[in-house]
């Protein structure tokens, strides 16, 4: 083959192999769907900085499974994201209903109104009818709980995030969730 014919075959094979145009291939891009020259990972979660919905706290992509076998759940980027805002639980203490930008008391008194129940249901919050998966703070367990207290802790006083920067994170729920109209 010529060397001009094997250049082209060549770059052929890169962008269908990659998605988002870059070197790195999918099996192997931190960010399959948003440019990410560097794949750069502050946190090592796997997930690139220029996708991530939580910058500086680890919070793994689901499996591809993970939907499926948990309806009530929500993604977005393909981390869990249940109140579907572009920020993941893990640095999401900013609960529904309660007002401000900055994570307060009030959002405790809603966790707390929370506590004890299993994490698939609509039974959670002062109103008793908030998706109880925004309170699974920690993404652990099957209740919100001790372990989601904690991470409450962790994140009072601070705004949600920091995630990516202007990054568009497709928003993925299961048949019982739903995704806003606008992401
Ligand atoms: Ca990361
Ligand atoms: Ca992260
Ligand atoms: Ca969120």
């Amino acid at each position: 083959m010529p060397a001009r014919a094997a250049r082209a075959a060549r770059s052929r094979a890169r962008c269908a192999a990659s998605r988002d145009a870059h070197a790195a291939p999918d099996s192997s891009d931190s960010c399959p769907f948003t440019a990410s020259p560097s794949q750069a990972d502050t946190d090592h979660d796997r997930v690139g900085d220029a996708c991530d919905n939580c910058l500086s706290i680890a919070n793994p992509r689901v499996s591809l499974s993970f939907l499926a076998a948990n309806p009530w759940a929500t993604l977005t980027g393909g981390q869990r994201d249940d109140d579907h805002d572009g920020y993941g639980n893990i640095c999401d203490a900013k609960l529904e209903g309660t007002p401000g930008t900055i994570v307060t008391s009030l959002d405790l008194t809603q966790l707390r109104a929370a506590a004890g129940k299993p994490r698939a249901s609509d039974a959670c919050g002062s109103d008793g009818a908030s998706p109880c998966a925004t309170f699974d703070l920690n993404e652990t367990g099957t209740g919100v709980g001790s372990g989601d207290l904690a991470r409450f802790r962790e994140l009072i006083l601070k705004r949600p995030g920091p995630k990516c920067e202007a990054c568009p994170l497709a928003c993925v729920a299961g048949t019982d969730a739903s995704c806003a109209s606008a992401q």
